[in-house]
C-alpha cells in the first residue's frame, strides 16, 4: 500500500449544521470535497489513529463511493480496523451503538437523513466520536476550522474492497471487517424489550405496519419485526433500501406520511402504524384513528418505560430540546425526576446520557430514544410502543386518552416555511426578537406572557455554552410560541415556528391541534411579521 499526499484547496462552506454536514449530491461531488471533510476530522482527532472505526450509511446514492474513499483515507491516517455494514449500510442508531460496542474511537455515518436522495438530493456525513454521540459544539468548530485551512490529504492508491461479502479484508495493514447490519443491533432490542410478549400480541392478530420508506431501517424492521416477532411480511412497506429512497421524502410525519395516515384514520386500520426516516433515527407513530405527537409520545414511553424489561431499575430523569413541548415535565414532576431542556440536536443530550443523568430523550423532529445509545432512535421508539401495547392490552388511542386525563394535553404543532430567501427569514427572526423587549406581562391571545428570551445553554458537564438556540415567548405552563432557523436544510433557509397550548379541563383534551393553536399562530404571525417580511401566506410543512 502506498500513501500518497495530495494537494488540495479548502472549501470554505464544511460548516456542519444541527448534525452534520449536508449538501447537494453535486457539492460533494466536487474534487476533493468530500476527501477534504474527512481528512479535516483526522486532522483534529488524533485518538483515530491505531483504532477502530465505524462506517455506515443510509444507503443512499453516492453513498459506496464515500465509502470507498474513507476507507482509502482511513488506511492512509492510520487507522487499525475499520467496520462497516454490509452493502455500505448502517443506521444511524445501529451505527452509534457498534462504536459504543466495539469500544471504537468513532465513526463515519454517511447519511443526509430525511433529506431526499439521488444524484439531485443530498448527501451528507455525521461524524460521531468514541461512545456514539455526535462530535459536539467545539469539535465540530476545529473540525470546520481545519476544513478552512487544509492544504493536503492522506490517501491510498486503490481501494479494492468488497463491501457486499462478510468477510474481513485487508487495505495495507487496516482491516477492513465487513459486518451484518442488523444482528448487533438486534440483540440490544432483544434486551430491552419483552420479544415473548410483543410476538404474542402480533399472533394473536393485533395489526402492524412500519414503512422503512426505502432507506436504512428496511433490513432491521424484516428482520425484528418479521423474523424475530411474526409479524406477517407484509407488515413492512417499502422495506428494500433504494439509492434514491424510490424517489420518495423519507421523513415520517404528516406530511410525507400522508398514505400512513389514510391507513391509520382508515376502515380496519392496523392497530399501530408507524415509520422511520432515512438514516433510521426518527419515528412517527400513529394507532387506530390517531397520531401520536412526537412530545406525546415521549411523556407517555417515559410513563411507561420503567414496566418494560431494560428500564425496570426506572428512570434517571427525562430530557427533551427546548421547542418540544413540555407534556415530557409533566411526567417527570409526576415521576419525581429532573428535566432537562436543551438545545436542538441530538448532541447536546449526550452528556447528560453519558453521566448517566437521564434515561430517556425526546425531540420534537419525530425523534426518541433512551440510554441504550447515543443517538435518537426510530425503531427503539416503534418497539417500546409496541411493548407498551402488548404489556396494557390496550389501543394507542386508549393510552393517549388516559395519559392526557391525568396530565393534561400539550397540543403542539410546528409550522415550517422552507426554501426562504436567507435575508427574508433572518429579518422574521429580527421582528421576532425586537418584539420580545416589552412583552413581558402583556396578554398575548389570551395569555400572559411571563418571559420572553432568546434561549441559551450552558451543559454542566463540560461546561460549555451554546447561545442564539432559538427565541421564545412563555405563557408560564399554558402556551408557547418558539422561533428558530432550522439547521440541516441544503437550499434557501427554513424558518420554524412552534406552538404549544396546556389544557387540563376534560373537556378540552379531544380539540383538533390546528384550532386549539389557531390563536396562536396568529399572535406569532403578528409578532415575526412572517406574511409581510416573507411573502407567504401560509407554511410550506405544518406537523
Ligand atoms: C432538525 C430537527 C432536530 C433534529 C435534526 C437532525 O434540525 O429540528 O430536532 O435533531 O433535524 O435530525 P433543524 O436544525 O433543521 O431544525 V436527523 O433525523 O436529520 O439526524
Ligand atoms: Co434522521
Amino acid at each position: 500500500m502506498s500513501i500518497r499526499e495530495i494537494t488540495t484547496k479548502p472549501y470554505l462552506d464544511q460548516k456542519p449544521g444541527t448534525a452534520g454536514l449536508r449538501k447537494k449530491v453535486a457539492v460533494f461531488q466536487q474534487p476533493h470535497y468530500l476527501e477534504n471533510f474527512l481528512q479535516s476530522i483526522f486532522d483534529c482527532v488524533p485518538e483515530l489513529k491505531g483504532a477502530t472505526v465505524v462506517m455506515g450509511g443510509d444507503g443512499r446514492y453516492h453513498n459506496r463511493d464515500a465509502i470507498r474513499a474513507a476507507i482509502g483515507i482511513a488506511a492512509a491516517n492510520g487507522v487499525a480496523r475499520v467496520v462497516v455494514g454490509q452493502g455500505g449500510l448502517l443506521s444511524t442508531p445501529a451505527a452509534a451503538h457498534l462504536i459504543r460496542k466495539l469500544g471504537a474511537a468513532g465513526g463515519f455515518l454517511f447519511t443526509a437523513s430525511h433529506n431526499p436522495a439521488g444524484p439531485d438530493g443530498d448527501f451528507g456525513i455525521k461524524f460521531n466520536v468514541a461512545g456514539g454521540g455526535q462530535a459536539g459544539e467545539g469539535l465540530t468548530e476545529r473540525i470546520y476550522g481545519a476544513s478552512k485551512r487544509i492544504t493536503r490529504y492522506r490517501s491510498i492508491d486503490e481501494v479494492e474492497i468488497d463491501l457486499d461479502r462478510r468477510t474481513t479484508q485487508q487495505v495495507g495493514p487496516m482491516q477492513v471487517e465487513v459486518v451484518d447490519c442488523v444482528e448487533d443491533y438486534a440483540q440490544l432490542m432483544q434486551s430491552l424489550f419483552d420479544f415473548d410478549r410483543m410476538r404474542d400480541w402480533i399472533k394473536r392478530g393485533n395489526g402492524l405496519r412500519f414503512d422503512a420508506m426505502h432507506a436504512a431501517t428496511g433490513p432491521y424492521a424484516q428482520r425484528i419485526l418479521v423474523e424475530q416477532l411474526g409479524a406477517p411480511p407484509a407488515a413492512v412497506l417499502n422495506g428494500s433500501p433504494l439509492e434514491d429512497f424510490g424517489g420518495g421524502h423519507p421523513d415520517p410525519n404528516l406530511v410525507h406520511g400522508q398514505h400512513l395516515v389514510e391507513l391509520a384514520f382508515g376502515e380496519g386500520a392496523p392497530q399501530l402504524v408507524a415509520a422511520s426516516d432515512g438514516d433510521g433515527d426518527r419515528n412517527m407513530i400513529l394507532g387506530r384513528g390517531i397520531f401520536v405527537s412526537p412530545g406525546d409520545s415521549l411523556a407517555i414511553l417515559a410513563a411507561h418505560l420503567p414496566r418494560l424489561p431494560g428500564y425496570r431499575d426506572g428512570l434517571k430523569g427525562i430530557a427533551r430540546s427546548m421547542p418540544t413541548s413540555r407534556a415530557a415535565d409533566r411526567v417527570a414532576a409526576a415521576m419525581n425526576v429532573p428535566l432537562f431542556e436543551t438545545p436542538t440536536g441530538w448532541k447536546f443530550f449526550c452528556n447528560l446520557l453519558d453521566s448517566g443523568q437521564v434515561t430517556i430523550c425526546g425531540e420534537e423532529s419525530f425523534g426518541t430514544s433512551s440510554a441504550h445509545a447515543r443517538e435518537k432512535d426510530g425503531l427503539w421508539a416503534v418497539l417500546a410502543w409496541l411493548n407498551v401495547l402488548a404489556l396494557t392490552g390496550k389501543t394507542v388511542a386508549e393510552i393517549a386518552d388516559e395519559h392526557w386525563r391525568r396530565h393534561g394535553r400539550h397540543y403542539f404543532q410546528r409550522l415550517d416555511y422552507e426554501e426562504l430567501a436567507g435575508p427574508a427569514a433572518e429579518a422574521v427572526m429580527q421582528a421576532f426578537s425586537g418584539s420580545l423587549a416589552n412583552l413581558q406581562g402583556r396578554t398575548l391571545a389570551d395569555f400572559e406572557v411571563t418571559l420572553a428570551d432568546e434561549f441559551g445553554y450552558h451543559d454542566r458537564i463540560d461546561g460549555s455554552v451554546a447561545v442564539g438556540q432559538g427565541l421564545r415567548v412563555v405563557c408560564g405552563d399554558q402556551a408557547r410560541i418558539v422561533m428558530r432557523l432550522s439547521g440541516t436544510g441544503t437550499k434557501g433557509a427554513t424558518l420554524r415556528v412552534y406552538l404549544e397550548r396546556y389544557e387540563r379541563d376534560p373537556t378540552a383534551l379531544h380539540w383538533r391541534p390546528e384550532d386549539a393553536l389557531a390563536p396562536l399562530a396568529a399572535a406569532a404571525e403578528k409578532l415575526g411579521r412572517i406574511g409581510e417580511l416573507t411573502g407567504r401566506r401560509a407554511p410550506t410543512l405544518v406537523t
